[in-house]
């Protein structure tokens, strides 16, 4: 039988106001269904903002070290259940096991790291220009936070919003992927069981359309955070300049992974299926692009094709599979069409290309680990998000060409380089336009105590993870507070 999963508002679990309900499979097997999510409306997420609206005032209050050992709580609660929550991430998104182990324990670390900044939210004083008067800044929370969370990473990514914005004092009304609710309401428990007050924290299921789009245009909403599509991320920005709401989005990638001549090869070769194949290339980070200089480019090609093809396909509960399906139905059309306009571009289909039916996987969305060479850096496969285990190859004869192709996309999120030539490796850390730049290693894997985002359209606002310069500046506004202690009227940029 499939769980009844329900909504979470002002610490009560209900269902959606309609009764209607949608169902979420197993991608592996889609005749798994795992829960009965409740199909959300604007009803539902008026009463949620409600519920974190009431509630802001007395969690901003909450002194942030105070805040920040909820926090502490909630990431002893994920480590004594990582394993339980990481099976239910496979079952419900398909990654293997040991990637939905590693989502987790992602997980994991933000809550931590967000637990002890709770007395760390540091501010500044600085000398003033006049006597007998001090300057402070300091942060203070942003009010109601909108949340939305992608399927990709489902506890991962829901865990990077969620804590920063709580120990920053804000309250919260998160809608996760309709794909991965199961997950979103195991995380919402575990804050429920670490003690958060009701209403901090709301957790409102269902579709972008009727859920997501009324929670952005609410005008109780004071900041919004994304990560998802372009597409989507984009009407959310208009909606949120027009309604000076604070927002960040994080969404495409179309990441290249430089080797030189002088790479070595074996490391270059398990960095490109690392981060060409890992989690099924459906990763903003994914090496979609794999650029590869002459010299080298016969030999890598050979091993890595060698490689690829010895990747097995399968459900990710099972430890001999090292790469699941593809999220939905949609999506997995989506991919193959792009392995078919990679075709109709001209670029060879060196390795792949089909659906992947064999035994168990008759049930579930497969797409064999596709290889394209031939890729000119113009052609659609090599500028779009496939989002798929699909990898484009690219010749390139010098570093600066190199280079060049790796900039010439629309995004900017994560971008590598193998090359055992230091001055080499130091140009391309100067010179590749990513918010994210891998010297020997590849593109996907960043840690949450830095700032994660990218360039150009790769996202917008604040980043996303990190302390200072991330997460905390997203999450928080800066107070300037001003005190004359003089006792008479001092005039500042005012001649005596
Ligand atoms: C994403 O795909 O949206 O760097 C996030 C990585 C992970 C996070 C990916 N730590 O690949």
């Amino acid at each position: 039988m499939p769980e009844t999963i329900k909504n979470y508002i002002n610490g009560e679990w209900v269902d959606a106001s309609q009764g209607k309900t949608f169902e979420c499979c197993n991608p592996a097997d889609h005749r798994e269904v795992l829960g009965l999510i409740p199909d959300s409306d604007s009803d539902d997420i008026d009463k949620a903002v409600s519920a974190a609206r009431a509630a802001f005032p007395a969690w901003r209050d909450t002194p942030a070290p105070k805040r920040g050992e909820v926090l502490y709580r909630v990431a002893e609660i994920l480590v004594k259940r990582k394993k339980e929550l990481g099976e239910l991430c496979c079952r419900e998104m398909g990654k293997v096991i040991a990637e939905s182990l590693g989502d987790v324990q992602e997980a994991i670390d933000m809550a931590y790291y967000m637990a002890g900044e709770g007395r760390r939210l540091q501010g500044e004083t600085i000398p003033s220009e006049l006597p007998c008067k001090d300057a402070k800044s300091v942060r203070v929370p942003v009010g109601v936070f909108a949340q939305i969370t992608p399927w990709n990473f489902p506890t991962a990514i829901p865990i990077w919003k969620l804590a920063p914005a709580i120990l920053c004092g804000n309250t919260v009304v998160f809608k996760p992927s309709e794909e991965s609710p199961v997950c979103a309401t195991r995380l919402v428990e575990i804050f429920e069981e670490a003690g958060l007050p009701p209403g901090v924290l709301n957790l409102v299921h269902g579709f972008g359309e009727s859920a997501g789009d009324p929670l952005v245009r609410h005008p109780e909403v004071d900041g919004v955070s994304f990560t998802g599509s372009n597409a989507v991320g984009e009407q959310l920005a208009v909606i949120c300049a027009t309604q000076h709401k604070e927002f960040m989005m994080e969404t495409g990638g179309k990441n290249p992974i430089i080797i030189m001549d002088d790479a070595n090869l074996e490391l270059a070769v398990e960095g490109a299926l690392w981060g060409a194949f890992g989690t099924t290339g459906q990763r903003c980070t994914a090496a979609s692009r794999l650029i590869i200089q002459d010299g080298i480019y016969d030999v890598f090609l050979k091993s890595f094709t060698e490689k690829a093809t010895k990747i097995t396909i399968g459900n990710g509960l099972n430890t001999k599979n090292q790469m699941g399906p593809i999220i939905s139905t949609e999506q997995y059309e989506k991919v193959l069409s792009y392995i078919e306009i990679g075709q109709k571009e001209g670029a060879t289909l060196h390795l792949g290309g089909n659906a992947y039916k064999e035994g168990d996987c008759a049930h579930g969305t497969f797409i064999e680990p596709t290889i394209f060479t031939n890729v000119k850096p113009d052609m659609r496969i090599a500028q779009e998000e496939i989002f798929g285990p699909v990898v484009s190859i690219i010749r390139a004869s010098d570093l600066g060409m190199a280079i060049e192709i790796a900039n010439d996309i629309q995004f900017g999120l994560s971008a590598a380089i193998y090359s055992q030539d230091v001055n080499q490796t130091a140009i391309a850390e100067r010179d590749l336009d990513a918010g994210l730049v891998y010297i020997n290693a590849s593109t996907i894997g960043a840690e949450i105590q830095l700032p994660f985002g990218g360039t150009k359209h790769t996202g917008a606002g604040p980043r996303e993870a990190g302390g200072r310069g991330g997460a905390l500046d997203l999450y928080t506004k800066w107070k300037i507070i001003y005190r004359d202690f003089s006792g008479r009227l001092q005039k500042a940029q005012i001649d005596d």
